[in-house]
């Protein structure tokens, strides 16, 4: 699918995958393909307070149609999660072009920043700034690895940090939003659909368990004298394979021993949790559960144990009204459940918001294999360009 070609090659890492994080200079490479296309278009391109950038069709206007997703990925992440919902949404406003559609309504294209939260660890970040669902301190004063503030991220990329946080200009601006998504599973494969729309989104967050043992000298030092932190970190992530039953989901992807020597017993090390499950008393048993073994396993081996919520969503349960008229426009499409967390699933709780979803043969996400043919990245394009034009008509 064109322009999913044209970036393919930005931020693509060693494992095959892309990392291509908030802020950084690959972002800046891939908001300018962006804004290119945009003026390509000429759509009216502006960032806000926030850094996310808005690209008009027509002037600029509260209540408008807005579409869009992000072009951030995980580390080692896929070619579709995000930049297939912008790539579509410049080809549904090609296509409506092409058969002479003006909107009626201000329509708007959306590119949110750091929506994965992988340099700054916190989800849907430039979506949650907008509507002040972060504390815009806490906020500024996130930090990637190497220490950088989201602060003075935010600053080198030339926007100012006093400005982060809510806002409520921009959110008068949506008056609806649709966002377009590979699936990040096998729903439409097995219901042998390209599209369909989203019903719900799992509650999830994710936590930072910080264990702190005694750094010593692998050889010399006796295995009854250790307070090695990488033991308790190791028996807390089989308590998340435990604690996550009847649906739920734990997943302990990213463990950081310091100072990470191989001949080095650690000093401290950090795991991050993220839990997900049908709403919030389930999530946060899920959570107590990790936490009581994360406990338990820190006293076992002379550590101490600090836990940290880093972001949290509840579930999200779409507009039913909006899914219903977009379903009746789309010809009665599969309406599906995601475990994955979207800009969109923030925007819900302020603005009626649909989701569409594009067939992933793979079903695989988060991964160099997640995957969409070309057709089905036709067939949403098409799909979004019929809803886009429902809209704002
Ligand atoms: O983690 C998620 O579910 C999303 O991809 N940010
Ligand atoms: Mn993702
Ligand atoms: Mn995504
Ligand atoms: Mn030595």
């Amino acid at each position: 699918m064109t322009g999913l070609d044209d970036i393919a090659g930005v931020g693509v890492d060693r494992r095959g995958g892309f990392s291509r994080h908030g802020f950084t200079r690959v972002d800046a490479e891939l908001r300018e393909w962006f804004e290119g296309e945009a003026r390509r278009r000429g759509l009216g391109v502006e960032a806000d307070r926030n850094g996310n950038i808005w690209a008009w069709w027509g002037e600029p206007g509260d209540g408008a149609v807005v579409t869009g997703s992000h072009l951030d990925s995980v580390p080692g992440g896929g070619a579709f999660d995000g930049p297939l919902g912008v790539v579509a949404a410049l080809q549904a406003v090609d296509l409506l072009r092409d058969k002479g559609f003006m909107p009626r309504t201000p329509l708007a294209l959306v590119v949110f920043v750091e929506e994965e939260g992988g340099r700054f660890g916190s989800a849907c970040l430039g979506s949650r700034l907008m509507t002040g669902a972060i504390d815009a301190d806490r906020a500024r004063a996130l930090t990637d690895p190497d220490g950088t503030t989201l602060a003075d991220a935010v600053r080198s990329a030339g926007l100012d940090p006093a400005r982060l946080g809510r806002d409520d200009a921009a959110l008068r601006r949506i008056g609806v939003f649709v966002e377009l998504h590979v699936e990040q599973g096998r729903g439409l494969v097995d219901l042998g659909a390209p599209v369909g729309l989203a019903s719900s989104i799992l509650a999830h967050g994710r936590w930072r368990f910080r264990f702190t043992g005694e750094g010593n000298h692998a050889g010399a030092t006796l295995m009854g004298d250790r307070r090695d932190p990488v033991v308790a970190a190791a028996a807390t992530v089989l308590a998340a394979r435990r604690a996550a039953t009847g649906g739920a989901r734990a997943t302990v992807g990213r463990i950081l021993p310091t100072p990470g020597g191989t001949n080095v017993i650690a000093s401290s090390v950090d795991l991050w949790l993220d839990a997900r499950a049908d709403g919030t008393p389930r999530t946060r048993e899920v959570v107590a559960d990790v936490t009581a073994a994360a406990q338990a396993a820190a006293a076992d081996e002379g550590c101490s144990l600090q836990v940290t919520e880093e972001s949290y969503g509840d579930t999200v349960v779409f507009d039913r009204v909006l899914a219903d008229d977009l379903n009746a426009t789309l010809g009665d499409v599969p309406v599906l459940a995601t475990g994955a967390g979207h800009d969109a699933g923030v925007l819900a709780a302020h603005r009626p918001t649909a989701m569409l979803f594009v067939r992933n043969p793979t079903g695989v996400s988060h991964a160099p294999e997640e995957h969409a043919e070309p057709a089905d990245c036709a067939e949403g394009a098409a799909a979004l360009a019929r809803v886009l034009e429902h809209l704002a008509r």
